[in-house]
């Protein structure tokens, strides 16, 4: 399925069916009362966030959403039939604006799984007649009509939601490193921007009640990304409701005299996007150690160390240090769930299973 993150649909509430006008018609009785029912009321439609989906494909392939309409009342006192709600699904972090000639308004943000929202209220249904006899007025011949249900255009904009996303130049190792600790299994290749579009992996902690973490690897971002270049920031928004920020360095890419710049550069570039995405808290990873000599690792570490700085090193393939790594993930996601609730998520569709090559460190990695 495609990845799209907008998209413009149209939903109609159905309308109020009418009320009826009808006179009881028996043998032996000439003038009977009335007794026409009420139109039933039009249904509504009906947003809910949806955790299984992350894509707004659908909707650029069918735009139209309509309600059912109520039921007309009818003689002999018998109400129309009320017409059933249109649910509509949507993925987990829509953003649903409503246009109108004047502009739009945010109408919802779907962010916790399951939200429901009404987005266009169906109509009421009209009285019949029978509503209005009274002893002034045995034979009302008039009935009301039904209401028309509402109508708006929405326009859909999903920023996912997750607990971490995961950043860092094209080519370094992001999709390796979600495809050995969840489900997920993005394309994975030696060039730049093999990775597209956003891809969501679930990491459980099976040792923990079977906790659920959602991780979001996004494109690869190159200097000048905030500008347009590469895939530029287009995907960036997809990791600004995060907890925290994985950022992943290969050591491909570490020069000799500054190795983190490479860091700095990508920062950089979240700068530029957003101050705030800047600020957010982040876990350096050094990627694809087994290209490094045992001395220049040694070099490295201890580098870091002198420095104050707080570097992961690993290799994806080989499993060193992702112990280490996925330990401080998981420590930092209880932390900020206890500190700060910003995301709600019970997860996606990609099942974790436990990895038997982890199992001591006592999480389930997902290697199938
Ligand atoms: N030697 C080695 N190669 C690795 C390691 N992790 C990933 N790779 C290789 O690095 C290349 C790029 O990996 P990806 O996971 O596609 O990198 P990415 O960061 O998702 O790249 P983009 O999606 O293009 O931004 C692939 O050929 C991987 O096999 C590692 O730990 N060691
Ligand atoms: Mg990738």
């Amino acid at each position: 399925m495609r990845f799209v993150d907008e998209a413009k649909i149209l939903v109609r509430a159905g309308n109020g069916g009418h009320g009826c006008v009808s006179f009881r018609r028996e043998k032996f009785i000439p003038r009977g009362g009335p007794d026409g029912g009420n139109g039933g009321d039009g249904g509504s439609v009906v947003l809910v966030a949806d955790e299984r989906l992350l894509s707004l494909y659908d909707f650029r392939v069918k735009v139209l959403y309509e309600a059912k309409n109520g039921q007309p009342g009818q003689g002999g006192q018998r109400n129309g039939k009320s017409g059933e709600d249109l649910e509509i699904g949507l993925p987990l972090g829509t953003l649903v604006f409503a246009q109108s000639p004047d502009g739009e308004r945010l109408l919802t943000d779907l962010s916790e799984p399951g939200r429901r929202v009404t987005a266009a209220k169906g109509g009421r249904g009209g009285k019949g007649n029978e509503h209005f006899k009274s002893s002034t007025m045995r034979a009302p011949k008039f009935a009301q009509p039904g209401e028309a249900g509402e109508e708006f255009t929405l326009r859909l904009e999903l920023k996912i939601l997750a607990d971490v996303g995961l950043i860092g130049l094209p080519n370094a190792g992001k999709s390796t490193f979600i495809s050995r600790v969840s489900a997920a299994r993005p394309k994975i290749a030696d060039y730049p921007f093999t990775t597209l579009t956003p891809n969501l992996g679930v990491m459980t902690n099976e040792a923990d009640a079977g906790k659920r973490l959602v991780m979001a690897d996004i494109p690869g971002l190159i200097e000048g990304a905030h500008m347009g270049l590469g895939l530029g920031s287009r995907f960036l928004r997809h990791v600004e409701r995060t907890r925290f920020l994985v950022h992943i360095l290969s050591a491909e890419d570490l020069s000799d005299d500054a190795p983190w710049a490479g860091f700095e550069m990508t920062n950089e570039e979240l700068r530029r996007f957003g101050p705030e995405l800047a600020e957010r808290r982040q876990i350096e990873v050094i990627s694809k150690i087994d290209l490094l000599s045992p001395e220049r690792l040694a070099a490295l570490r201890s580098r870091a160390r002198d420095e104050g700085r707080r570097i992961f090193f690993v290799c994806a393939l080989n499993g060193e240090g992702m112990g280490e790594l996925v330990s401080e993930i998981w420590r930092l996601r209880d932390a900020a769930e206890r500190g700060n609730p910003v995301v709600s998520h019970g997860g996606g569709g990609n099942t974790a299973f436990l990895n038997e090559d982890f199992s001591d460190i006592g999480f389930a990695y997902t290697r199938e």
